[in-house]
């Protein structure tokens, strides 16, 4: 890492030490980027990334909302304002009880160079709030999400920012707060992405994250003289990034033999039954153990952990944040796992992805390999500025085009700047860092 990098991430971590997840984002990032500022003096000068690192603006509210047993309770809620050098700010809202500032921070500091790799006009932005969408009545989520959207609207729009759905924000969460921004601004405007097929959703958005990690996967695999068809696959989760992308990889001809929540993972030998699992999650919100009890011959078992260590070709975590560690990485490797797809935000752990590039296993980082979801995003966002919506098999094309234009970002940047030419991670680093960058210095010091 040359100096100017190493100065900026010692004082990043001095300025932020209560931030572990918003330190980790930003020390991959940061040794990935180093080498660009070798080739461009002319950033350091412009103090270009001491600005990159901080958000533009963190906007933090309260919301107060009254449960079913008719008693007030509040949470607290963020907007974090990434970076809008390239766009208005895009990105999701998280509900979930260990959401914080640093890990907003993270997924904005991420969501910016995702963002920037699907080519289009969006800037990077994140939000979400501690509170937990699991065991709510359908009336105590909607209360939420009106208080939400009541403090919310000052600061977002179809042109300034455009949140969506995340962990605990699925097309429940948006109808509501969309319902409440049109009531407040009478504005009919594409200000939620995510949003259901009657009010300006569109087509193939709730399948894109997986199907496009699909597709990413399939253009990394390819790229190097391998195929999806006959592989055995472990995806962790089952929410919505983990369905649609369980459903396109079988389709692709692999089998899904393990899925998994936050309390266990099940163990189908016989390839998952997704039609079980959309219905146990999508319809019941139900707990993924339920699997076992419903699909003959297959097993449920406690610890989400336990996932990894499962024999598989490809592993696509797909929950959260960390949640593949060294020891996952390790046993991964073991088993003979050569390739993943991260469809989660950063799930797994520094030391996991230096594990996966040291043996060389086929490694898709999230920011690369899951921008299908805020690609399709943008794609709402053109539908809804148009009045028009396209077909599913019209996004669908669209999006392998840009799940592909990413790949090939990434494997063009990782040969010219890796170590070697399969190190996305390097690659989705600097070709999207690149493109903000120059943005940046187009615009001056703002
Ligand atoms: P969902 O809420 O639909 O599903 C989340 C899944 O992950 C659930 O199975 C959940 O289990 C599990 N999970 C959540 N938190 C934890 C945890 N702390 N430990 C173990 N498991 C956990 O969310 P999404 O599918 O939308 O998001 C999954 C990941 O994909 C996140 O990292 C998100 O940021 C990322 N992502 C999402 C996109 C989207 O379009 N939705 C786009 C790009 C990335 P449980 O039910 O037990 O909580
Ligand atoms: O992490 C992500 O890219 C998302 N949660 C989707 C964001 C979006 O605006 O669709």
């Amino acid at each position: 890492m040359n100096a100017y990098t190493s100065r900026v991430l010692e004082g990043l971590k001095t300025r932020n030490a209560h931030e572990p997840e918003f330190i980790q984002a930003a020390t991959e990032i940061l040794n990935s980027i180093s080498p660009v500022f070798d080739k461009h003096p002319e950033y350091e000068a412009a103090s270009l990334l001491e600005r990159f690192v901080e958000p533009e603006r963190v906007i933090i509210f309260r919301v107060p909302w009254i449960d079913d047993q008719g008693k007030a309770q509040v949470n607290r809620a963020y907007r974090v304002q990434y970076n809008s050098a390239i766009g208005p700010y895009k990105g999701g809202i998280r509900l979930h009880p260990s959401v914080n500032l640093g890990i907003l921070k993270f997924l904005g500091m991420e969501q910016i160079l995702k963002n920037s790799l699907t080519g289009l006009p969006i800037g990077g932005g994140k939000g979400g709030c501690d509170f937990d969408p699991k065991g709510k009545s359908d009336n105590e989520v909607m209360r939420f999400c009106q208080s939400f959207m009541t403090e919310l609207f000052k600061y977002v729009g179809a042109d300034t920012d455009v949140p969506a759905g995340d962990i605990g924000t699925g097309a429940r969460e948006i109808g509501y707060m969309y319902g409440q921004y049109k009531r407040i601004t009478g504005l009919y405007e594409g200000v939620l992405t995510g949003k259901g097929l009657t009010y300006g959703g569109s087509l193939g958005r709730k399948q894109a994250t997986g199907y496009g990690l699909c597709y990413f996967v399939k253009n990394m695999l390819e790229a190097n003289g391998k195929a999806i068809e006959g592989q055995t696959v472990l995806v962790s989760g089952s929410g919505n990034v983990a369905i649609y992308a369980a459903e396109k990889i079988t389709e692709m001809g692999a089998k899904v033999v393990a899925m998994s929540d936050s309390n266990g993972y099940v163990y189908d030998a016989n390839g998952i039954n997704l039609a079980v699992v959309k219905q146990i999650k999508e319809v019941e919100r139900g707990r993924i153990r339920e699997y076992a009890a419903r699909v003959p011959g297959s097993v449920y078992t406690e610890g989400c952990k336990g996932i990894w260590n499962i024999p598989c070709d490809i592993a696509l975590p797909c929950a959260t944040q960390n949640e593949l560690d060294g020891e996952a990485a390790n046993a991964l490797v073991a088993n003979g796992c050569y390739a993943v797809g991260e469809g989660a935000n950063m799930p797994s752990t520094l030391e996991a992805t230096e594990i996966f590039l040291q043996n060389d296993v086929l490694f898709a980082p999230g920011k690369a390999a899951n921008a299908g979801g805020v690609a399709t995003s943008a794609l709402e966002m053109s539908q809804n500025s148009m009045r028009l919506s396209w077909s599913f098999e019209e996004v669908d094309e669209k999006l392998k085009g840009i799940m592909k234009g990413i790949f090939t970002q990434c494997a063009a940047a990782a040969k010219e700047y890796g170590d070697k030419p399969t190190n996305y991670v390097i690659g989705a680093n600097i070709a999207g860092f690149l493109k903000v960058a120059e943005a940046m210095m187009a615009q001056g010091v703002v």
